[in-house]
């Protein structure tokens, strides 16, 4: 009998030892682990934010940049959907199925639809336990408005909320694909959400306030924002347009020189690099300045707008007293953008839409009040009834020191501000770091701050391990184990090595040039260096062979060759 009460003793003993082991460490991940949101804004450049040197107020991105980390080398994939892909997967594009853009290619890598051979950040973060919410641009895989497969949405891939749009552009008065969860919704037919006037940045901003409002419960949750701010079309609401009213009617080189300016104060340009030459026409070349500097007084407010947003975004986390144990990580996608859509006049076209249906042009016959939408010198940029992008040359402002843009994977098209934001996490305040990193290790630092145990297997399919690393030791120090970094967009390419760069543009050349030293490209150092040069392009074919970016597939081929 004694035996057995000592046993029942002892198995009391250990149960409670587990329970209280157990529960102590539920509660010390809970209260450890922080919520996570990543912000990612939308063809923007390098020097587009007032914290990394420019004209436009961001003064929420500039206070979290002053209350946390600021990334000098950070790098995107010089695309939308690529980067996306690789943001939410950690993984390079192509091995998450999105080497190209939401097309199928018929090849592995391009398949232009998001891969079951990795996970999204949410996925990953629900293993722990995580709420996991999205509002904005999806853009991983193909839109098709009449016979829509939802098995790669947002809520299929990980997401227990979603506001957004799953195409990658449209009108931010009446945005193609708009949904809510798994249903395309009208934003003129919307009993939840019913604003003055409909702004997609306003409505992605709201909805992710809306989310930290409603999120219940003691787990943690992740929080993808993915703004479409400040792709084309130019559209910004009149009260933000006003701010900026005048402020660009001295041309593209005077707001190139005092942003270079800027930026050499702040420490981002050191005096032994060469600005990048302008790009385009200049100012006295252009006939319509009025027009011109609108665009640019127009693409300021978006930013203006999403800065805005971005504060309300804060502010809600400081009501629920969980600001300090946030990680906030904000990006952009690519370089500015110098594509010429709507920089050509087209026909008025008569047509007519109702509240209720569904919006599926990119670029709308008519606005919602069936006013004809206009391009070119024909309308004003900023209202629903215009459609025009900003143009090269302020593409090459946005991307002031550097040169190329979106889609070219020289600096200015793959360079990125990473802003860090943890106050509970990081100790350091309105520090710089210059430690090279890249979209693929977001997914890393998430899974290595909540605690997940990466899955080889999910789902009964076989999982590519991660290819990024965790920055908290970037964070910490500004130290991380060498590695080369790779990138291929539509067969521009190149590879990172510690203070080296190899890139080259679709059948061109490579050229090397010293990062330190040089990271404006403009001394091209592969004459100089072959070694390093032949060591770099090995580097990247063996890359190219194991992450499905080679073979190209036929088809783009044959279009590269016909243009
Ligand atoms: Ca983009």
């Amino acid at each position: 009998m004694t035996k057995y009460i000592r046993a029942c003793k002892v198995i009391l003993f250990i149960l409670t030892a587990f329970l209280f082991t157990q529960c102590s460490q539920q509660t010390n991940r809970d209260v450890d682990r922080p919520n996570i949101i990543v912000i990612l804004s939308d063809d923007m450049g390098y020097s587009d934010i007032g914290c990394y040197g420019s004209e436009i107020a961001t003064p929420n991105l500039d206070n979290l940049a002053e209350n946390g980390l600021r990334f000098t080398q950070f790098y995107n994939t010089a695309r939308c959907c690529p980067t996306r892909a690789s943001l939410l997967t950690g993984v390079y594009q192509h091995q998450a199925g999105i080497g190209q853009m939401t097309a199928d290619r018929g090849l592995r890598g391009f398949e232009g639809d998001l891969s079951n051979e990795c996970l999204t950040i949410a996925e990953a973060m629900k293993t722990v336990g995580y709420s996991t919410y999205m509002a904005g641009k999806w853009h991983v895989t193909p839109y098709r408005p009449n016979k829509q497969s939802k098995h790669n949405w947002p809520l299929q891939r990980g997401f227990d909320k979603f506001y957004g749009t799953i195409h990658g552009a449209g009108s931010f008065y009446d945005p193609n694909s708009l949904s809510r969860d798994n249903e395309f919704i009208s934003p003129y037919n919307d009993p939840e959400y019913t604003p003055e006037t409909f702004y997609y940045t306003d409505a992605i901003s709201d909805h992710a306030t809306k989310y930290i409002r409603e999120h219940e419960g003691d787990n943690p949750f992740f929080m993808y924002v993915a703004y479409t701010c400040a792709h084309w079309p130019m559209h910004a609401l009149e009260k933000d347009i006003v701010k900026y009213k005048g402020r660009y009617d001295e041309g593209y080189a005077a707001i190139r020189k005092e942003r270079a300016a800027r930026m050499k104060e702040l420490g981002l340009l050191p005096d032994n690099w060469e600005v990048s030459p302008k790009d385009g026409k200049t100012w006295e070349e252009i006939e319509y300045k009025e027009w011109e500097a609108r665009c640019m007084e127009v693409y300021a407010a978006m930013i203006d707008n999403m800065d805005q947003g971005i504060g309300r975004i804060i502010s809600e986390l400081e009501k629920k007293g969980e600001l300090d144990n946030t990680l906030i990580l904000f990006m952009q996608d690519n370089g500015g953008c110098h594509e010429a859509y709507g920089r050509s006049s087209r026909e008025p076209i008569n047509a007519t839409i109702e509240p209720e249906d569904l919006q599926t042009q990119m670029i709308p016959d008519v606005t919602r009040e069936n006013v004809p939408v206009l391009m070119w010198h024909d309308v004003m940029p900023g209202g629903p009834e215009s459609y025009i992008a900003y143009g090269r040359e302020w593409a090459n402002v946005s991307n002031t020191p550097f040169r190329y843009y979106k889609t070219y994977v020289h600096e200015g098209g793959i360079s990125t501000p990473l802003i860090a934001h943890w106050p509970k996490g990081i100790k350091a305040k309105n520090e710089w770091r210059s430690t090279p990193g890249h979209l693929i290790d977001i997914m890393a630092t998430c899974v290595d701050v909540g605690g997940v145990d990466y899955p080889l297997e999910y789902n009964g399919n076989r999982i590519i391990p991660l290819e990024g690393k965790s920055l908290i030791p970037v964070f910490e120090k500004d130290e991380l184990d060498e590695r080369m970094l790779f990138f291929e967009h539509l067969r521009n390419k190149a590879v990172r090595a510690g203070e080296w760069k190899l890139v080259a543009r679709k059948n061109q050349d490579w050229e090397l040039y010293n990062m330190t030293d040089d990271r404006t490209e403009m001394h091209n150092l592969a004459e100089e260096y072959p070694e390093k040069a032949e060591e770099l392009s090995k580097a990247w074919e063996k890359w190219a062979r194991r992450a499905y970016v080679v073979p190209f597939p036929e088809s783009i081929i044959r279009e590269a060759k016909k243009k």
